[in-house]
Parts: structure tokens; sequence; C-alpha cells
């Protein structure tokens, strides 16, 4: 099923560019900033320090992403600028986070803010992190101070970036902070991060209540399937339960109000019924994978690769139609509006992007055609940053920057999604890279 040639995104749809505060903003002190300065941490032995110094550049970043004909940006703020020390709140950081908002808003660019992406203050890094008890609440009272001093710029809210990903990689993989490789504490984590969702949401929608804003919530909830590779029942039964934790168990937690095995036994959280409005979707590839016992980080299973499918720098399979089944399967199972909050591709000659935006702008048009109400797309991401344990070697930028003088340089795909972007029509023709693909 194709996409009809006719397909136009409606005037609302939302086209633009995610980012992520400490990959992109320089001068970052958190939980990571310490994770990157201890050996063997990243792979390139890069340490994030200025990043892409988008903290002072913002306003020439926004105007060019402006330029290419983009309406929308998701950025997130940096809690560790807003309360560098527990309790103590950092004026100009607010100010300058509710700046970035206005600029958008100058520009016509509809802005969505996340307000946890991954970094932790050191100080809640000290107390536990998604372990610590006391991180609702802390994480209420940050996401009320946010929503009262900038709630009237902003509508779309993600309180969580990913909770499921990154309690896999910093509570059981051990490749992020924490650094931790407990089932126990991975456990305790997920009830945190979901306790923290729940409270950071009934916040924003308490203050944007009594201040008569409208604010539309949701996690960006990372979804990546893992199907059995082979016809092999051990595969299949081995597949089952790491692909409902990573995709399902958080999202249906949400919709019930509880939390659900095998993290709890279906007891009511607080506020946690409702916290969502729209459903925000990263998503980069899926996964084949196989029964393999040894990979307790991965809930015992190990991916392998169909040599047959073109994949990324980073070594993801690249399967857009399967983006146009996760939307359908999405509205089907939840009901709500779809955001996509990130997509994009680790591909640092661009022999890539510019197809992989056409087929997956492609497959969301297929899925709208057949009636999945999607609000927007935002491609992960604008520029080449920081990307976590893989330091700068990895490139998913529209623009490539150049780290001694900081330039952006636009890469052709910038081009192609922007003329996505101007004529709200997919290009009949592929683009320039699916000859070679
Ligand atoms: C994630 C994050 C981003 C990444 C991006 C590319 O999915 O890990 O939300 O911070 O940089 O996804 O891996």
């Amino acid at each position: 099923m194709s996409a009809s040639a006719d397909f136009r995104f409606p005037p609302s749809f939302l086209f633009g560019c995610a980012t992520a505060a400490h990959q992109v903003e320089g001068g970052t002190s958190n939980d990571w900033t310490r994770w990157e300065g201890l050996p063997g941490h990243i792979r390139d032995g890069s340490v994030s320090g200025v990043a892409c110094d988008h903290y002072s550049r913002y306003e020439q970043d926004l105007e060019l992403l402006h330029e290419l004909g983009q309406n929308a940006y998701r950025y997130s703020v940096e809690w560790s600028r807003i309360e560098p020390v527990e309790g103590r709140f950092d004026h100009d950081a607010l100010r300058h986070y509710r700046d970035v908002a206005r600029k958008c808003h100058e520009l016509g660019m509809t802005p969505i803010v996340t307000l946890h992406h991954f970094t932790f203050p050191q100080w809640l890094a000290d107390l536990g992190g998604l372990e610590a008890t006391s991180l609702p609440w802390f994480f209420a009272r940050f996401a009320s101070l946010c929503t009262a001093f900038f709630g009237d710029q902003v509508e779309y809210w993600v309180t969580v970036n990913e909770p499921v990903i990154l309690v896999l990689l910093g509570y059981l993989g051990g490749y992020w902070p924490p650094g931790a490789q407990s089932m126990m504490a991975a456990r305790r984590a997920l009830k945190g991060a979901l306790a923290m969702h729940a409270a950071g949401a009934a916040a924003i929608h308490a203050v944007a209540e009594e201040t008569g804003h409208s604010a539309k919530i949701s996690i960006a909830h990372h979804e990546r399937r893992l199907l059995p590779a082979t016809s092999s029942v051990l595969d299949h039964v081995a597949a089952a339960t790491p692909d409902y934790v990573l995709n399902r168990w958080f999202l249906r937690s949400i919709q019930t109000g509880r939390v659900l095995p095998p993290v709890g036994h279906g007891e009511r959280m607080v506020g946690l019924a409702g916290s969502m409005d729209y459903l925000g979707l990263n998503w980069y590839t899926n996964e084949r994978v196989v029964f393999d016992p040894r990979r307790r980080d991965m809930l015992g299973v190990r991916t392998v690769l169909n040599p047959d499918t073109p994949v990324s720098d980073y070594g993801w399979a690249i399967l857009p139609f399967d983006l146009t089944d996760i939307l359908v399967d999405l509205w089907d199972l939840f009901g709500l509006e779809i955001m996509i909050t990130e997509n994009g591709v680790a591909d640092s000659d661009d022999h890539l992007r510019p197809d992989f935006i056409v087929q997956h702008l492609r497959a969301v048009a297929r899925a709208m055609e057949g009636g999945v109400p999607v609000l927007g797309y935002m491609h992960w991401s604008s520029m080449d940053n920081f990307e976590w344990a893989e330091g700068y070697s990895r490139k998913f930028g529209l623009m490539e920057v150049d780290r001694s003088t900081m330039e952006r340089r636009l890469r052709p795909s910038a081009r192609v999604y922007e003329s996505i972007c101007r004529t709200r029509e997919i290009p009949a023709v592929q683009a320039r890279a699916s000859a070679s693909a």
C-alpha cells in the first residue's frame, strides 16, 4: 500500500526537528558530565563540552530551521541549570527557556518542550536518580515552576524522554549513568520513572488549569519492536517479555493507571490515569532477536541483522514500512493523537538520509490516509550532536557542525526535508540517495 500521489499534509501538521539540552547546548553540568569524565564510558573518548553551543546560538539556529520551512521545534530544558542546587532556582535559566519558546512563536514555530531528557542534576543523582524516593516530589516542583514560568508559551509537553531506554541502559546494562547492572535496581527505576511522569503531568495540568492555558502532555515513548528472528518457539517465547517491557509496559500502565507486572502487581498509582493527552513517539528501527541468556542487559535476547536490510552508521536497520504499522497499532491500542517526537538516521555522509526522510514521511502519510491522527514529525536532529555513550561519533544532523568554528553546514537532506515542509507533499520521484540504496 502506498500513500496516494495527491496526499498533502494538512496545514496544521507540524514539521520540525528535535534536540536535547545536554546534547546540543554546551556547558551543562549534571550526572552525565561526571560520567563522561570517567575513562571508558564514551566510545570515542569525547566529552559533551561546548557541544554545539546552542545555548548561546539558539536564535540563529531557530532562524535557520525557520528558513528551512519548519514550523515546530522540540527542545528540552536542562534541570541542572534551573535547579543547580536542591531548592535553589536560577531565574536566568528559566528566562532562557522562556525566550526559546518566545523565539519559536516569533518565527511561527510551535515549541514542544521536554522536561527530562536523560540527565539529572548531580544532587538528585546523588540521592538515587530514578530510584530516589523523593523524585516524584522534586520533579513535580520543577514541572510546576516551568509551567508557571513559561506555560503560557507552551502547549505540548513531554514529561520524560524514553524512560524505559534510560532504565535499560543506566540501571540494567550499566552503559549510562548511574552504571547499575541490577534487575532489582531496574525494577525500582522503572517504577520511579512512572511515578515521576505521573507527578510531573499532574503538576503541569494543575498549573495550566489555574492559569487558564491549554497543556497537552505525553512521554516520548521509544518504540523498538523485538521480533523473533526464527520460527523457533524458544525465540518467540524469549522475545515476548523484553518486547512487552520495552514497548508496552509503560504506556499500558499509564492507560490503566496501575503499575503493571512485571514491575508491580497492578496496584494503582496516584495521578497516573489520565496523565497522557497525546502520544509522543520516538521511532528509529525494529530488531530481530534470538534467545541469548547471556544478554541480561537485553532481558535474554540478542539482535541479529538481516543481511538484506540497509543499515545506518549505527548498524540500525532502515525499515520505513514498519512505521505505518506502528502508527496504526498505537492508535488502535491507545486512541491518542500521535506526535512523532523523534525519527532519524546516523549517516555521516548523508547518502541515506534524503531517502530515509522521504520514505518515513511516506509511511506517515499512509497511516494518516488510513485514519490515524498524526500531529507532526520532529526529525532527529537539526544538527550533529553529542550522542551519549557514542560521543560525537554518530552523525544524526540535517546540518553538520564544525566543532572548531561552530559553523553549521547544511547537508543535502536538509533541502529534501525543506521541500516537503514547504509543499506538504512527498516527492513522487525518490530522493537522490535511493538509487544507491
Ligand atoms: C534517544 C534520544 C536521543 C538520541 C537519538 C539518537 O533516543 O536515545 O531521545 O537523545 O540522541 O535517539 O539515538
